[in-house]
């Protein structure tokens, strides 16, 4: 067992459990920042409920929202990180998964500081829907995401995380990876988005995405709906061309907005300790 407070161990274990031969494309990286995201982006800043602080995804109500769907198997990774440094909570354990998931996979360093709490009061449980809906367009993601307190910039910039990962079938029902290299973070996202031809396919479960199929190198690649509102809308297509221009721009944006993401509801002294922690009463314990 490390030391209460050695962030630095558990960063070393969080890497040291990326790689993941049988799973997906040999990482759990990409699974780890799609935990944070969706332990974060709960957040509703006029009512100062959900977000990261609480892990509430622990429970039912917000793990069984179909919009978690397959984040069961990145908490699950993460197990042997709680029981090896028992004195970290989930909500900065699965926080700082993604923000060392990102770096280890070649991304920006992110400003990463601890201190959430595992309470959850009842009354802040985020209800579900509130986490965006891929299969709508530009005015739906503006909606969710302004209620998080981001503004256009900071959406498409985030977006940019569909650089890592995959859909599957049996959890969003999307199915596809948006980039050639899934585990590697890079500005490719928003240059394939702007150079490929996105075609509109309908799925076998009825579910409508966009397709690319590259001959050359027999791979198709897709798009949510969501992510072709970003070429579609000018506002957010603006971001779109000047990421997929400049990496080192995209690389610094997004570290900021990420950071802001993982600190929606939490409340910091001076010093950096959280101060809106303890202050939770008749909520879970874990
Ligand atoms: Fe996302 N995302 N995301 N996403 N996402 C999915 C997968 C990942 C939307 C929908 C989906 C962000 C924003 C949005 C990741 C990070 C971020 C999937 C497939 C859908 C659907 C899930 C599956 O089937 O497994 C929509 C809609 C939006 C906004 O409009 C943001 C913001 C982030 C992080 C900053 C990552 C990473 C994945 C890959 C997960 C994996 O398991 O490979």
């Amino acid at each position: 067992m490390s030391k209460q407070g050695d962030f630095e161990a558990v960063r070393k274990d969080i890497a040291a459990l990326l790689k993941q031969p049988g799973y997906d494309d040999g990482s759990a990286g990409p699974v780890f920042v799609r935990l944070a995201w969706h332990s974060a982006g709960t957040y509703d800043a006029e009512t100062d409920t959900g977000g990261s602080n609480g892990a509430g995804m622990r429970y039912e109500a917000e793990g069984g929202d179909p919009a978690n769907a397959g984040l069961q198997h990145a908490r699950a990774f993460l197990e042997s990180v709680k029981e090896k440094h028992p004195w970290i909570t989930y909500a900065d354990l699965w926080t700082l998964a993604g923000v060392v998931a990102i770096k280890e996979m070649g991304g920006p360093t992110i400003p990463w500081k601890g201190g959430r709490t595992d309470y959850v009061d009842d009354s802040k449980l985020p209800p579900r829907g509130r986490l965006p809906d891929a299969a709508q367009g530009a005015d739906h993601i503006r909606w969710i995401f302004s209620r998080m307190g981001f503004n256009d910039q900071e959406i498409v910039a985030l977006s940019g995380a569909h650089n890592l990962g995959r859909c599957h079938s049996d959890r969003s029902g999307f199915e596809g990876a948006w980039v050639n290299s899934p585990t590697r973070f890079s500005n490719q996202y928003f240059r394939l988005l702007l150079s490929l031809q996105w075609r509109k396919k309908i799925l076998k479960n009825g579910i409508v995405q966009f397709m690319n199929y590259d001959e050359d190198t027999e791979t198709e690649l897709m798009m949510l709906p969501t992510d072709i509102s970003l070429t579609t809308d000018p506002s957010f297509k603006k971001y779109v061309e000047l990421y997929a221009k400049d990496k080192d721009r995209f690389f610094e944006d997004f570290s900021k907005v990420f950071d802001k993401l993982m600190e929606l509801g939490i409340v910091r002294d001076a010093s950096g300790a959280v101060t809106n922690a303890d202050n939770v009463k008749g909520g879970y314990h874990s």
